[in-house]
């Protein structure tokens, strides 16, 4: 299969490819959670629910994998490190009790994946302390497993833990690309930055491609 993307056509095989979505939780995207309480307006990044989701849905449909992260810490924080926790002034600190339960932690309810894009039964959900996601996680192993070599990204927030993920990916050997309309920043210039590094010289980083590209091609078949 190939999509339309940049620098040039991405090909992949639906059967060694992966959708990831990034942290696509509620502590970024709702009122009330870690991204608000680093002062970001966080409304900003709800605008990319509808493509996503049409995404994921035509990635069910065609019996893709689906992997979802989520940037989430053990409750006793030992996997937090105080340079993180310690840093800028935000209104609450990650371990701190917000609107959403306690920001950034396992199992509270900041921590879930928005209802929109709800994991279902046969996909990964990855909890990852930090922002990139094969950072101690073990997903390179359990991606190699599976025999995937490509790999579809979407999520929040561009230039942190989606462009995190995708140096790490393509330093492991991975092909990404980036759905350029399934991903979004507090800051629109930062998305629009790491959507050039990603795809400069010749696909640095990889590709991307707006989602109707995806689309297209899983039409086509
Ligand atoms: C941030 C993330 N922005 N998921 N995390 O702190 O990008």
């Amino acid at each position: 299969m190939q999509i339309d993307a940049n620098p040039f056509p991405y090909h992949f095989d639906i059967a060694h490819t992966a959708l990831v979505l990034i942290d696509m939780q509620r502590d970024f995207i709702e009122p009330g959670g870690f991204g608000e309480t680093l002062g970001n307006n966080v409304a900003l990044l709800e605008a990319i629910v509808p493509a996503t989701q049409a995404v994921l849905a035509a990635w069910r449909q065609a019996a893709g994998l689906v992997v979802h992260t989520r940037e989430a810490h053990a409750p006793d924080l030992s996997d937090c490190p105080p340079a993180k926790r310690n840093r800028g002034n935000p209104t609450l600190r990650i371990g701190d009790v917000g609107p959403m339960g306690r920001i950034l932690v396992k199992g509270e309810p900041g921590s879930q994946i928005i209802d929109a894009l709800a994991p279902v039964a046969g996909e990964l959900v990855i909890d990852k302390p930090g922002k990139g996601m094969f950072y101690a996680t073990g997903l390179h192993e359990t991606l190699q497993q599976r025999g995937i070599t490509h790999l579809l990204f979407g999520g929040v927030t561009t230039e942190v833990c989606v462009q995190t993920s995708m140096r790490e990916a393509n330093d492991r050997g991975y092909d990404g690309l980036l759905l350029e309309d399934c991903t979004e920043s507090y800051f629109p210039h930062f998305k629009a930055a790491a959507i050039e590094m990603i795809r400069a010289q010749g696909a640095i980083v990889g590709w991307t491609a707006p989602s109707p590209a995806l689309l297209a091609a899983l039409h086509s078949g």
